[in-house]
């Protein structure tokens, strides 16, 4: 680990159920939280340079375990996404409570990226994850996803009015891609940052 991280290294280390079975943090640690379907899992592919290794699923709601990578001694949360309309009661319980527990545990929490689809406004779910993340004084940053899918005029329209509504400042906030790659090269820097 010397100033870059080198995300060619990533790999999987391993999926869990419960917070209760996640070993102890032993390196720096970012976690990437969102609704599901917003982009997860097709970030962190982007930023490894991998197509598949974190699965993108063409059904929404799949991932519904914690799923660590690791890539140069740093390691990357996929956690499960939220509002999944067609979900049971019983999952979203569950996704609250994997998610809550989560953060409330004794973890290296260097930096939580949390996705938000640009082309809609920010949902309660979206607002009540930010909220939480501003106010327990986490170290985040709102990813915009799906860039690709608005002309550059809808994207900033988009992106001013989702910080308005999110009332994050706008060093918080980056216009982000998977498809492209816009926004990528900012997001490794801003982890580099919270983790080296
Ligand atoms: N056009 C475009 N499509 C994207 C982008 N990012 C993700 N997608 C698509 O959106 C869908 C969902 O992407 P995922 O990465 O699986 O989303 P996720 O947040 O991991 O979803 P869950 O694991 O279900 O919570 C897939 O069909 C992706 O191909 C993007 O930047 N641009
Ligand atoms: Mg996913």
């Amino acid at each position: 680990m010397a100033d870059s991280i080198n995300y060619q290294l990533a790999k999987f280390v391993a999926s869990y159920g419960k917070v209760s079975q996640i070993p102890e943090s032993t390196c720096p640690e970012v976690s990437f939280v969102g609704r599901s379907n917003v982009g997860k899992s097709s970030i962190m592919n982007k930023l490894f340079g991998r197509k598949n290794l974190v699965k993108v699923s063409s059904t929404p709601g799949k991932t519904s375990n914690i799923n660590f990578f690791e890539a140069d001694d740093v390691h990357f949360v996929d956690l499960p996404g939220y509002g999944f309309a067609r979900r049971s009661k019983a999952e979203r319980d569950r996704w609250a409570e994997l998610i809550g527990d989560f953060f409330d545990s004794e973890r290296s929490f260097n930096l939580v990226v949390s996705l938000v689809d640009i082309r809609h406004d920010p949902s309660k779910l979206d607002h009540d994850m930010i909220d939480y993340l501003q106010g327990n004084e986490f170290n985040f940053i709102v990813c915009l996803t799906k860039a690709d899918k608005l002309s550059r005029t809808q994207q900033a329209r988009q992106a001013a009015a989702i910080k308005k509504q999110l009332n994050v400042p706008d060093e918080n906030v980056i216009i982000t891609s998977s498809q492209t790659g816009t926004g990528i090269d900012e997001l490794k820097k801003r982890i580099a940052e919270a983790c080296l």
